[in-house]
C-alpha cells in the first residue's frame, strides 16, 4: 500500500523536502495512545515516540505528516524526528480550568459534525461546533444521524438550515442503506474527514457501514449496558471504501472556541452581512448606536437568541485568549493562520464564496 493512499501528495512531498533532518521517512498518524503514536509509513505499521530533544513545534496528533526513523535497536519504537506544517488544525480551548489550546486532529479537509434525530436539535450547540471548524481550516457538513427515529425529517432539515447557513446538511440511518450510500457519495479518495459531536450520536457506527479498513468500535460492541457513553475512546483514523480517510473521534462534551479570527464570522454570515450596516467599523453589536444588529434584532429580522449565541462564542474566545500564555498563544496563531490561508484555496470552499 502507498502513502498516497493515506492523503499523501505532492505538496506534502515538498514540505517534507524541505524539512530537516530529510532523512526520515514519511508517515501519517493514525492513531496515539498516551506517548506512543501510530504512524502508517510506506513500509507499514510502526510505533513512535517523541524523544525528549526533539525539535518538534507542537505535540503530534492523529491526521499529522510527520518524519520518523527506526530506533537505535530494532526492539525499540520507531522516533519522531519533525511534524510537517499543519494545513487544518481542528482545536478546542482545553476542557476544564486549562488555558490552553487542544489540537483534536491535523489535516483535517471536512469535519462532518454529528448530530442524532432522536432528540430535538440543539441549535446552539450546533451554531458553536461550526464555529469551531470553520476556525480549524476545515470545511464543515452537518450529519443528522438515526434519522429513522425522527417523525418530521423535513421540520428538522428546516431547522437545521437556520443555522446551517451555507454548510450542506445530510440525514442518515444506520437502518437505511440508501442513505448511508448517498452519504457515501460525498466522499472523495485521499481526502480527510473528521467526524465531531456528542458521545452516542452513532459516529463509529457510520465509520463502520461506510466501509472502514478496521472495525470501530460502537455501543453495542461493548454491550448494551454502556448504551452509547463514551464507548470510543481515542481518536483515530481510517481508510474507507473508495479511498477516503476518516478520523473518528470519541463524544465531545465540551467544545470551547479557544480562537476567534475567521470561524465566527464564516459561522455567522447572517451577522457579518447585517454588520456592514453599522454605523462604527468596529461596532461590537452591544450597545453601539447606529448598530445594525441590535436593531435587526430588534426588529425580529435576526433571532434573538442567534444574535445572543454569537456574543457568547466571541466572548469565550477572548477570555480564552487573555488567560492563554502569550508566548505559546503566538506560535499557535501563527500556525493557525497558514490553517485558514490553505482554506481560502480549498477547491470546495473557493465555489462557495
Ligand atoms: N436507530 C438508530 N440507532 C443508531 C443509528 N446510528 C447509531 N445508532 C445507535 O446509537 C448507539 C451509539 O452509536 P455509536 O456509533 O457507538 O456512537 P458514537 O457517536 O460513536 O459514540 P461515542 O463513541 O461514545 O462518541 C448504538 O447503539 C448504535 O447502534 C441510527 O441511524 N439509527
Ligand atoms: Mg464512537
Ligand atoms: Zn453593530
Amino acid at each position: 500500500m502507498s502513502l498516497v493512499d493515506w492523503g499523501w501528495n505532492d505538496a506534502w512531498e515538498a514540505e517534507a523536502a524541505g524539512l530537516r533532518p530529510a532523512e526520515g521517512l514519511p508517515g501519517r498518524i493514525v492513531a496515539q495512545d498516551r506517548d506512543r503514536w501510530s504512524v502508517q509509513t510506506e513500509p507499514g505499521l510502526v510505533t513512535a515516540r517523541l524523544v525528549s530533544n526533539a525539535r518538534v513545534p507542537s505535540r503530534p496528533v492523529v491526521g499529522d505528516w510527520i518524519l520518523v526513523a527506526p530506533g537505535p535497536s530494532p526492539a525499540d519504537p520507531w522516533t519522531v524526528l519533525g511534524v510537517l506544517p499543519r494545513r487544518s488544525r481542528l482545536a478546542r480551548g482545553e476542557a476544564g480550568t486549562g488555558s490552553d489550546e487542544q489540537v483534536l486532529a491535523a489535516n483535517v479537509d471536512v469535519v462532518w459534525v454529528v448530530h442524532g434525530l432522536d432528540v430535538p436539535l440543539n441549535l446552539r450547540r450546533l451554531e458553536r461546533y461550526l464555529a469551531v471548524v470553520w476556525e480549524s481550516g476545515a470545511v464543515p457538513e452537518l450529519v443528522l444521524t438515526k434519522s429513522d427515529l425522527c417523525e418530521d425529517l423535513e421540520g428538522a432539515v428546516a431547522e437545521a438550515e437556520t443555522i446551517a447557513l451555507g454548510v450542506p446538511i445530510r440525514t442518515v440511518s444506520s437502518i437505511d442503506a440508501e442513505s448511508v450510500a448517498r452519504l457515501s457519495d460525498t466522499l472523495r479518495p485521499q481526502t480527510t474527514v473528521a467526524l465531531a459531536g456528542p458521545s452516542g450520536v452513532g459516529k463509529s457506527t457510520l465509520v463502520n457501514l461506510l466501509g472502514s479498513s478496521a472495525e470501530a468500535q460502537t455501543a453495542e460492541a461493548r454491550g448494551r449496558d454502556r448504551k452509547g457513553r463514551h464507548t470510543t475512546t481515542r481518536r483515530e483514523l481510517y481508510r474507507i471504501e473508495g479511498g477516503a480517510l476518516l478520523i473518528d473521534t470519541p463524544g465531545i462534551r465540551e467544545l470551547r472556541l479557544w480562537s476567534v479570527d475567521e470561524g465566527l464570522d464564516r459561522a455567522f454570515p447572517d451577522i457579518e452581512e447585517l454588520a456592514a450596516g453599522c454605523r462604527f467599523r468596529d461596532c461590537r453589536h452591544e450597545a453601539e448606536p447606529g448598530c445594525a444588529v441590535t436593531e435587526a434584532e430588534a426588529s425580529g429580522r435576526i433571532a434573538a437568541d442567534r444574535v445572543h449565541s454569537y456574543r457568547k462564542l466571541r466572548a469565550e474566545a477572548e477570555y480564552q485568549a487573555r488567560k492563554t500564555d502569550p508566548i505559546a498563544r503566538k506560535a499557535a496563531v501563527a500556525e493557525h493562520k497558514t490553517a485558514l490561508k490553505t482554506l481560502k484555496h480549498h477547491p470546495k470552499y473557493r465555489g462557495e464564496d
